[in-house]
């Protein structure tokens, strides 16, 4: 067991049950000229979790832990938005009208690529997704109890919206999330903070908080398992 020094108090993990999430660092989040800035947002606030969340992805592909990055976006023809998620705001732009970064949370258009600093290698789970939690019409929950996951460490953006919507739809189907503070953003400072609160709040209700650093230390502590022989 790996044992992380967490709020509200310290998170263990079995690093053969755990996988590393990447929610949304797409360019039309963290980018100028996406859907985040389509808003009104200062997507720039979104850019400090990316450094740090580069960190984790390294450490869990050195030793070959599973890594799933998430997408939230709509068919070409929109048929799966609905219009209480169109009509949303008062953006510059609404979702599927084209932008710098082409068509705004279309699949294949630019601005739904993951930034190319986290981008997805070979052989990792993407896995696409019309709304805010990413077990909502995906087959993420399958992936995950098919390769017997059982904890999660989350990172992604926003924290408030689509971070908070998975940790919850993941706690209500039993599996454990650490989330790491400084791997998460959002466009509003305080939103950010009040969400990580509510997370370890009543005893860690929904899941853990840590910082990437206090991840990292603990894995490099940890012993590395005997090969077989
Ligand atoms: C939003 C997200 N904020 N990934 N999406 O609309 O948090």
């Amino acid at each position: 067991m790996i044992t992380v020094p967490a709020q509200p108090f310290p998170h263990s993990f079995d690093p053969a049950h755990v996988a590393l999430l990447c929610i949304d660092f797409q360019r039309d989040f963290v980018e100028p000229g996406g859907f985040g800035e389509s808003l009104g947002n200062d997507v720039s606030r979104l850019r400090t979790a990316v450094g740090p969340t580069r960190a984790v992805l390294a450490a869990f592909r050195e030793r070959g832990w599973p890594v799933i990055h998430t997408r939230e976006g709509h068919r070409p023809d929109l048929t799966d938005l609905f219009p209480a998620k169109r009509d949303r705001g008062n953006p510059s732009l609404r979702i599927g009208e084209e932008g710098p970064m082409g068509r705004l949370l279309v699949r294949g258009s630019k601005g739904h690529d993951i930034v190319p600093e986290l981008a997805p290698l070979p052989g990792e789970v993407v896995v696409d997704k019309p709304g805010k939690g990413s077990f909502y019409a995906t087959d993420l929950e399958t992936v995950l109890r098919a390769r017997s996951i059982t904890s999660l460490v989350v990172t992604g953006v926003t924290t408030e919206v689509c971070v908070q919507s998975t940790v919850r739809e993941a706690n209500d189907r039993g599996f454990e999330a650490l989330i790491l503070s400084d791997c998460t953003g959002s466009y509003f400072p305080e939103f950010h903070e009040s969400a990580l609160a509510m997370f370890a709040a009543q005893g860690a209700i929904v899941g853990w908080v840590a910082t990437s650093t206090d991840l990292l230390g603990a894995i490099d502590s940890s012993p590395v398992p005997a090969k077989d022989m």
